[in-house]
């Protein structure tokens, strides 16, 4: 039986696609998503595993790393580390000017180590499932191309916030 749904699905995208590309602007934010979903999906089975979800995000946080490690020694300095601790702090105010001005407790525009480990813990506190968790909308294990799609259709604007940091 699972097979039958499963060749229906298939011909419901073999035929839906056609049409939606042709209705479709080019390059109109959509593709760099099915970009990133084709560089997650490393077997190119069409799904994303928890296992490949991981992966890419372990190869994000080197290509991170890589970007703040100005001396290419293949380690984070401390003073590389206090300038990526600034980046993202620049990134997540401009982002989120409120959040930015609820953590910034002493209100002197920049986050201290404090103030940032609170956003931190308040965050691990917020217990709410993972990206990955929340891309998989039937909770099978892995994220297809249309969980991935309609997770992007609906989130607009606030995926950001779910990337991983490290
Ligand atoms: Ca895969
Ligand atoms: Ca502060
Ligand atoms: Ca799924």
């Amino acid at each position: 039986m699972r097979l039958t749904s499963l060749l229906a699905a298939v011909a419901f995208v073999a035929v839906a696609l056609p049409s939606l590309s042709a209705g479709d602007e080019p390059g109109k934010g959509k593709g760099k998503g099915a970009e990133t979903f084709a560089k997650l999906d490393a077997d190119k089975d069409g799904r994303i595993t928890k296992a490949e979800w991981d992966a890419g995000k372990a190869m994000r946080k080197n290509a991170e790393e890589d970007r703040f490690d100005s001396d290419k020694d293949g380690d984070l300095s401390k003073a590389e580390k206090e300038a990526r601790r600034t980046a993202h702090q620049a990134e997540f105010k401009a982002k989120h000017p409120e959040a930015f001005a609820k953590a910034d407790t002493n209100g002197d525009g920049s986050l201290s180590k404090e103030e940032a480990k609170a956003v931190h813990e308040a965050r691990k506190n917020d217990d709410k499932p993972d990206m990955f968790t929340r891309l998989d909308a039937d909770k099978d294990g892995t994220v297809t191309r249309e969980e991935w799609q309609s997770r992007k259709d609906h989130g607009k604007g606030h995926g950001k916030d779910d990337q991983p940091k490290p």
